[in-house]
């Protein structure tokens, strides 16, 4: 069959998903202000259509709830008892209309939702035979990559990592922070780097109003943003703070729908957003609060949750639309794993990552090697 009367013809017509836990561990424990990972515990999701094509989805919550409120137990929960049924139920022909499919009468459980989004994204973009990126209206060929630094136990080791980061050609260093990990560890950083480094920190939400004149220490450091310095619903917070800093503040936790970065611009709560698909409910609501940044004038870069290679090909194609135009949390699948589960894995060359051209999320999943990483497995047919 011709592809283009293929492309008309395209329907999801799912008859089947299948969740499988696999265990990753990372190459080194990565710390947050609220905790830390040695290895991941990781839910993949295949969707079918009937005709046999596989679409592949990661879900991004982690194993304790210190990040969000989610973990990947709680996950697995909903997407078995209710986001998984009601997606085979609903006869969905494209993958921009599930998001609406699972907000109805249905709160929360937003990682749960996206890693079944996005699975059908890709199961789509496969079924076109075209990228995802193309799919999603992305228009980069190559994204530019920043990289995330845990916490680490001395300024000294900090500054180690971040000037070994800028020698690969990353293209902005982030730095976890926490009370009394902070000012004296980015300075260190900034010392070693020099002036004309892109340079940000994340607090995950350590913080409270009352550090605002802490913070503020950060101001003479020159960084590009301060990423989610109080906590998540703190957006009235967030606009004071934002008052009392030169530092741009980016929100990442707080962002979970279009509604709040709307009210993020309404109060200046922030002036950057870090979209991350599994945080908002999946790529329609990505694309949502990409497209109102747009056209209000807001930056955005794609944020990462330690994702294996599927993760990681869903947020390379989202970075790739045009207003990702800060460095995304997209490291080459080396930084994180000894061997990744796609083929070929993510690579990243002067601080870029090509958009792949193939099919879907652009790589192969090594089947045979998650077979083997995994430790729980479902199949729930329509
Ligand atoms: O806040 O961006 C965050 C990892 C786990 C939980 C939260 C965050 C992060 C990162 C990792 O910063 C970025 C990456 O995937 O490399
Ligand atoms: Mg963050």
């Amino acid at each position: 069959m011709l592809l283009s009367s293929r492309a008309s013809l395209v329907v999801l017509d799912l008859s089947r998903v299948t969740l499988r836990r696999i265990r990753l561990p990372l190459k080194a424990p990565f710390e947050i202000s609220s905790g830390r990972v040695n290895d991941r515990s990781i839910t993949l999701v295949t969707v079918e259509s009937s005709d046999g094509a596989v679409g592949w989805g990661e879900c991004v919550a982690g194993e304790t709830p210190n990040y969000s409120s989610e973990t990947v137990h709680s996950t697995w929960h909903a997407m078995r008892e209710w986001v998984v049924p009601r997606v085979l139920r609903a006869d969905v022909t494209r993958a921009r209309d599930i998001h609406a499919v699972v907000q109805r009468d249905f709160r929360g459980n937003l990682m749960a939702k996206a890693a079944i989004e996005m699975a059908c994204w890709d199961l789509e973009a496969r079924l076109r035979d075209i990228p995802l990126a193309r799919l999603l209206g992305g228009v980069r060929p190559e994204i530019e990559t920043g990289i995330s630094l845990g916490i680490q136990p001395s300024p000294d080791a900090l500054a180690a990592q971040a000037a070994a980061a800028v020698d690969v050609g990353y293209r902005r260093i982030k730095l976890k922070i926490k009370p009394g990990t902070d000012i004296d560890y980015v300075e260190a950083v900034r010392e070693t780097v020099g002036p004309d480094v892109a340079l940000s920190v994340d607090a995950n939400g350590a913080y409270c109003l009352d550090d605002a004149a802490h913070l503020a220490q950060l101001d003479r450091m020159h960084l590009l943003m301060i990423e989610q310095p109080l906590a998540a619903g703190d957006l009235v917070r967030h606009s004071r703070l934002q008052r009392e800093l030169d530092t741009p503040i980016c929100l990442d936790e707080s962002i979970t729908c279009v509604e709040d970065a709307e009210d993020m611009v309404t109060l200046g709560s922030g002036r950057i957003v870090n979209i991350k698909a599994g945080r908002v409910g999946g790529l329609a609501s990505a694309l949502a609060i990409h497209d109102f940044c747009r056209d209000t004038g807001v930056p955005v870069w794609c944020g990462g949750m330690l994702e294996s290679g599927i993760g990681r090909g869903h947020n390379v194609a989202l970075a790739s639309l045009p207003n990702f135009s800060l460095p995304g949390d997209v490291s080459p699948s080396a930084r994180y794993w000894e061997r990744d589960i796609v083929i070929p894995e993510w690579e990243m060359n002067r601080g870029l990552v090509t958009v792949p051209n193939a099919a879907g999320i652009g790589v192969e999943v090594d089947v045979d090697r998650v077979d083997t990483l995994t430790t729980q497995l479902e199949t729930i047919e329509r």
